[in-house]
C-alpha cells in the first residue's frame, strides 16, 4: 500500500474521502512556495542557535529518543518568521481541519508547530499515533471515537527516503487495537517536494525516517490542531503576547490561545476564557 497524492486544487471532499480511507495523505503544494522559501531561510537562520537533542518529549532518554538525538527541533515559530502566521491560515489546511475536527468541538488551536531537522545518521522515530497525546479520550470508543488531533507534517526542502521522510502505516486508524503499533516494514515513506504536505489523523500510526545520509539534513516542519477543549502539546499562548498579535487574523488569534474557546454550536462549557468572556 503506498500513499495517495493529490494536488491541491483536488476538491476537498475529495481529499478527505482518501484521509478518511488511510488515515492520511501528501497533498502536492498545499503552501505556497513563497510561503515555504520564507519558512526555511528563517528556520535555517534559527537553527543555527539550537543543538541537537537538546529538545525532549517526555521523560528520560525515552523522550530524548524519541523526539531524536541528532534531530534539530524548535518552536515559536511566529516569533521567527511571519510566515507562519500565513500557515496558520492556509485555506485548505483549514478546510480540513474544520471538517475532521469541528464535529467534537466548538473550535480547536494549535497543537503543535515546530521545525523538526531530523539529522545525519539518525535512526527511525518510534511508532506512534500522535493521538496518543491523551490516551484516556483515544481509547473512547477506538477506533471510532471522536478525532482528536489533526497534523501535518511539511516540507520546506526536498524529503526524500534517504533523509527520514515520515513513513506511515496508511490503514491503521482503523486497527482494532490501539496498542498495536505495527512495525517499520509495514511503512511507506512521505516523500514530498517543498510546500507538499502529509496530512494525517492523529490515530494513524506513523514515524520519522531514518536519515542515511552522512552530511544532509531533513528540511520539514510540523503543524497540528487538536480540540479546543484539550490541553495542546505546545504553550503556544504564552508565546505571544497580545500586542504581538493584535493585528493578526481572528483565527490566528485563537489558534494562538489569544482569544476564549468558542463552544458554538456544541453543549459546553466556556473555557480558556479571556476577560471571563467569549471573545
Ligand atoms: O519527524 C517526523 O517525520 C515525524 C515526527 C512525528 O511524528 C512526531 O514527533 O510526532
Ligand atoms: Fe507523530
Amino acid at each position: 500500500m503506498s500513499l495517495q497524492r493529490l494536488a491541491v486544487t483536488t476538491p476537498v471532499e475529495d481529499l478527505l474521502e482518501i484521509i478518511d480511507r488511510d488515515g492520511g495523505l501528501i497533498v502536492e503544494g498545499l503552501f505556497p512556495r513563497e510561503v515555504i522559501d520564507r519558512m526555511r531561510e528563517s528556520v535555517l537562520t534559527a537553527a543555527e542557535d539550537f543543538s541537537p537533542g537538546a529538545a525532549t518529549q517526555g521523560l528520560g532518554e525515552e523522550g530524548k529518543e524519541f523526539v531524536g538525538l541528532n534531530t534539530v527541533r524548535f518552536s515559536s515559530l511566529g516569533k521567527m518568521s511571519d510566515a507562519y502566521f500565513d500557515m496558520l491560515d492556509n485555506p485548505t489546511y483549514a478546510a480540513l481541519a474544520d471538517a475532521i475536527l469541528l464535529p467534537n468541538c466548538g473550535s480547536y488551536w494549535v497543537n503543535t508547530g515546530q521545525a523538526m531537522l531530523i539529522g545525519p545518521e539518525s535512526p527511525a522515530q518510534p511508532l506512534h499515533r500522535d493521538c496518543e497525546n491523551w490516551p484516556a479520550m483515544s481509547m473512547v470508543n477506538w477506533p471510532d471515537g471522536p478525532e482528536l488531533t489533526l497534523s501535518a507534517m511539511i516540507a520546506l526542502d526536498e524529503v526524500t527516503e534517504a533523509l527520514g521522510a515520515t513513513r506511515v502505516i496508511p490503514g491503521s486508524h482503523r486497527w482494532p487495537d490501539f496498542a498495536d503499533r505495527g512495525a517499520p516494514e509495514m511503512t511507506v515513506p512521505a516523500e514530498m517536494q517543498p510546500g507538499d504536505a502529509l496530512v494525517y489523523t492523529g490515530k494513524v500510526i506513523h514515524g520519522g525516517g531514518a536519515n542515511q545520509t552522512s552530511d544532509r539534513w531533513r528540511l520539514a516542519m510540523h503543524l497540528s490542531f487538536v480540540l479546543g477543549w484539550l490541553v495542546p502539546e505546545e504553550s503556544s499562548a504564552i508565546d505571544y503576547t497580545d500586542e504581538e498579535l493584535a493585528h493578526r487574523s481572528p483565527r490566528v488569534q485563537r489558534l494562538l490561545g489569544h482569544r476564549s474557546y468558542d463552544p458554538s454550536p456544541h453543549f459546553g462549557g466556556g473555557l480558556w476564557l479571556r476577560h471571563v468572556d467569549l471573545i
